[in-house]
């Protein structure tokens, strides 16, 4: 069976407890338990991984290459910083996703710039979790057509 690979970035391990009129009330369990689900109805098995921790991502994305067919990535506030992320996605030839849970265009200034855009597949943004799926529905329809 293909696989894909969650990633989350740092402190998505707090959704829920806090800033829920950002980033909704929902946890990174219940958008694990998503993007599973969704992989699975169409026949992909998903790896979930979240760090707060750049170089543990890094292993993660470096590690993608020839192990999964596609990446949901939510990189936090390493997307408006991380060179090293964006070199990381640059060097592999598997599709990344980027995804923000809120709409980072109408917040602060420094949240419209992303490193990890002009590297990736595609965005979604500003859906909250339900961005992970659409994500999903995405990348797969893109492994498929380009035969991967
Ligand atoms: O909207 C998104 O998904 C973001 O990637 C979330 C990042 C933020 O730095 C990006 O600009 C946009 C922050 C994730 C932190 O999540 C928290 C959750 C609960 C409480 C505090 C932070």
């Amino acid at each position: 069976m293909k696989r894909l690979l969650l990633l989350n970035g740092p402190n998505l391990n707090l959704l829920g407890q806090r800033e829920p009129e950002t980033y909704g009330s929902q946890t990174l369990e219940d958008i694990v338990q998503l993007v599973t689900d969704t992989a699975d109805e169409l026949n992909y098995e998903l790896t979930a991984f979240q760090s707060n921790h750049e170089g543990e991502l890094i292993d993660q994305i470096q590690n993608a290459e020839g192990n999964v067919s596609g990446i949901i990535f939510n990189p936090a506030a390493y997307t408006h910083t991380s060179v090293a992320i964006r070199d990381a996605v640059s060097a592999i030839s598997v599709p990344v996703i980027e995804v923000h849970i809120s709409n980072v265009h109408n917040r602060e200034e420094f949240r419209r710039h992303s490193m990890i855009a002009p590297v990736s597949a595609g965005q979604v943004i500003g859906f909250g979790i339900d961005g992970y799926r659409l994500a999903v529905l995405g990348i797969i329809k893109k492994i498929e057509s380009e035969g991967r």
